[in-house]
């Protein structure tokens, strides 16, 4: 039988570099990490359950909201993606919104309880000028309203990484979607290898990685757990991992793909949780799929953050007024 030790107690959330003492691995291999995902279920989210109430205090759910400040147009492929200009989605594009309105969204979002503001271009990478500078204005807002400021721009070099820690930049979403091997037959446009050089620039500019993947892109159990292989590699591991269900968009090359039973998402949540026990692990798009039910199992599965707010980037988010009756349900609290 698999399991994880957790003979040790840790304060929650808090990545530093010294984590060998506390049971938190770097050295993940495909057979241990396989055995994971693959264990019964019910022992499975057992073994995920403790390893999150000793890492974390179990009563409490991150809020975040999401916010796309440039819209469509992406030169990039990306199979899953509505905004990839490669295909024929109904989308309206729209430009880079102006720095003083997504500050008072970020405000309205403070107000309903969000502590982390999320913001969402398009683009295939970063290009310095006025569109940068006013992406750096919203940050620094969105810091002096005393939320977390979280951007997902594409891929950065060394001085923008720089640009975006100084203007107070908690967290730089990128993800790596799916295993190495898997990741040519979604995106053609850029490689595994550009991703994780973005993320060695964020990382060495000390700002947190928020970082993880999708599944339902028509990948494999072993696709699934080589990702999480790939973050758990990482030291300090991820500060936070999104796991995302794929949201099929008519008119992407994955429109049609067959979608994946709602356990899985509750086995990579609960894999993620015990193979990097500190992290964020986030319960993200294609919450309103699922069933509160399952929503349920993946927050015992270890998952500790969610997306609170009617939309995601271009698609629809679970609604907030049953957020609000889950949570309500839960007695949780807000971090
Ligand atoms: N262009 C930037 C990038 O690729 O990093 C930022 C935006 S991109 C939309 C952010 C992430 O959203 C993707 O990496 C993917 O994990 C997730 N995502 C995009 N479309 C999705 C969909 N249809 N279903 C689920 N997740 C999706
Ligand atoms: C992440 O992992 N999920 C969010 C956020 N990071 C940027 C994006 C979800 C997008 C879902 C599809 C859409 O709304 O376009
Ligand atoms: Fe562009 Fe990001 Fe969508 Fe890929 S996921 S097409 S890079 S917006």
């Amino acid at each position: 039988m698999v399991s994880v030790g957790t003979q040790s107690h840790n304060s929650a959330g808090k990545a530093d570099k010294d984590q060998s003492a506390d049971n938190i691995r770097h050295d993940w291999q495909l057979d241990e990490a396989l055995a994971l995902y693959n264990l019964p279920l019910l022992e499975l989210i057992g073994q995920a359950n403790a390893v999150h109430r000793r890492y974390h205090d179990a009563g409490r759910l991150q809020k975040n909201s999401l916010l796309s400040i440039k819209t469509g147009g992406c030169p990039e492929d990306c199979g899953y993606c509505s905004q990839s200009a490669h295909h024929d989605v109904e989308l309206t594009r729209e430009k880079l919104m102006n720095p003083t309105a997504v500050v008072a969204l970020a405000a309205k979002a403070k107000k309903a309880g969000a502590e982390r503001f999320c913001m969402g271009a398009a683009w295939r990478k970063v290009h310095d000028g006025k569109e940068f500078d006013a992406v750096l204005e919203m940050i620094r807002g969105v810091r002096a309203l005393d939320m977390e400021a979280c951007v997902t721009l594409g891929m950065v070099n060394e001085d923008q990484a720089k640009r975006l820690a100084e203007a107070g930049l908690t967290a730089y979403n990128h993800n790596l979607d799916t295993g190495p091997e898997y990741y040519p037959k979604i995106v053609s446009t850029h490689s595994y290898q550009d991703r994780l050089d973005t993320l060695a620039k964020i990382r060495d500019a000390g700002i947190a990685l928020c970082t993880g993947g999708i599944i339902g892109l028509g990948e494999s159990a072993r696709d699934r757990v080589e990702m999480l292989m790939v973050l758990a590699a990482m030291d300090p591991h991820p500060e936070s991992v999104p796991v995302n269900m794929l949201v099929p968009i008519e008119g992407t090359p994955l429109a049609k793909a067959e979608p994946v039973d709602s356990l899985e998402i509750v086995r990579m949540i609960a894999t993620a949780r015990l193979m990097m026990p500190r992290s964020m692990v986030r319960l993200s798009a294609g919450r309103s799929a699922l069933s509160r039910e399952t929503q349920i199992l993946c927050l015992v599965a270890g998952a500790n953050s969610i997306f609170y707010g009617n939309v995601l980037l271009t698609t629809p988010n679970a609604d907030m007024a049953a957020d609000d009756a889950l949570l309500e349900a839960l007695g949780v609290t807000a971090e």
